[in-house]
């Protein structure tokens, strides 16, 4: 009786001192997955990137190709591909999948395919935000004076531009907008852009 006893204490002791360091063990192990992928999504960010950037018909039809070029030049970035086209509806329904479950969706593919685009594929370091924060806000009213569609636009339904969201959907993008690939070239501005 006293051996099960103490066998039974023994084995309480265990699994009451265990729990804790288990506790503590998934929260460590959390912690350490969090700082990793804050990590991973820094360098993300922060890194060389290419960023698929559309000038939509309203761009086009008001003359502003050259102006939104000229931006994404004078910051620095490298133009690594770039075509006028009107792909057409499918190829618009693809580009935009994320959002068909919107009440717009029918509206922003009428709008996109209304005439030309211009998409171009720049290339730098922290390229895909650093371009969000070109276009400005996705609505006009709350874009910033000085980004593109703070200066350029007042409608959400009409706002000149598109860029990539992350470095993800910038991949997707730029497989369905350039499958032929991307030109690769040396920029002799590179080491007067970067330290
Ligand atoms: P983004 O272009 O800033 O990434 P998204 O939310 O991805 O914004 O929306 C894609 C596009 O759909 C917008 O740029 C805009 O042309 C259109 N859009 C977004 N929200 C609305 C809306 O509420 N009404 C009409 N069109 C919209
Ligand atoms: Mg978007």
């Amino acid at each position: 009786m006293e051996q099960t006893c103490k066998r039974y204490m023994y084995r309480w002791r265990l699994s009451y001192s265990h729990a804790p360091l288990s506790d503590i063990c998934s929260f460590l192990s959390l912690v350490i997955f969090l700082l990793a992928a804050h990590l991973i999504a820094f360098h993300h960010a922060s890194s060389f990137f290419a960023v698929d950037i559309m000038i939509k018909p309203d761009g086009v039809q008001r003359g502003l190709v050259g102006e939104i070029i000229k931006r994404f030049e004078q910051k620095g970035f490298k133009l690594v591909a770039m075509k006028l086209t009107a792909p057409g509806k499918e190829h618009m329904e693809k580009h935009y999948a994320d959002l068909s479950s919107k009440g717009f969706f029918a509206g922003l593919i009428t709008y996109m395919t209304s005439g030309p685009v211009v998409a171009m594929v720049w290339e730098g370091k922290g390229a895909v935000l650093e371009g969000r924060k070109m276009l400005g806000a996705t609505m006009p009213s709350e874009s910033a004076m000085g980004t593109i569609r703070g200066d350029f636009c007042i409608e959400v339904g009409r706002n000149i531009c598109h860029g990539s969201d992350s470095v993800e959907s910038a991949q997707k993008e730029i497989a369905l907008w350039f499958p032929e690939g991307l030109t690769s070239w040396a920029s002799c501005a590179n080491p007067w852009v970067y330290e």
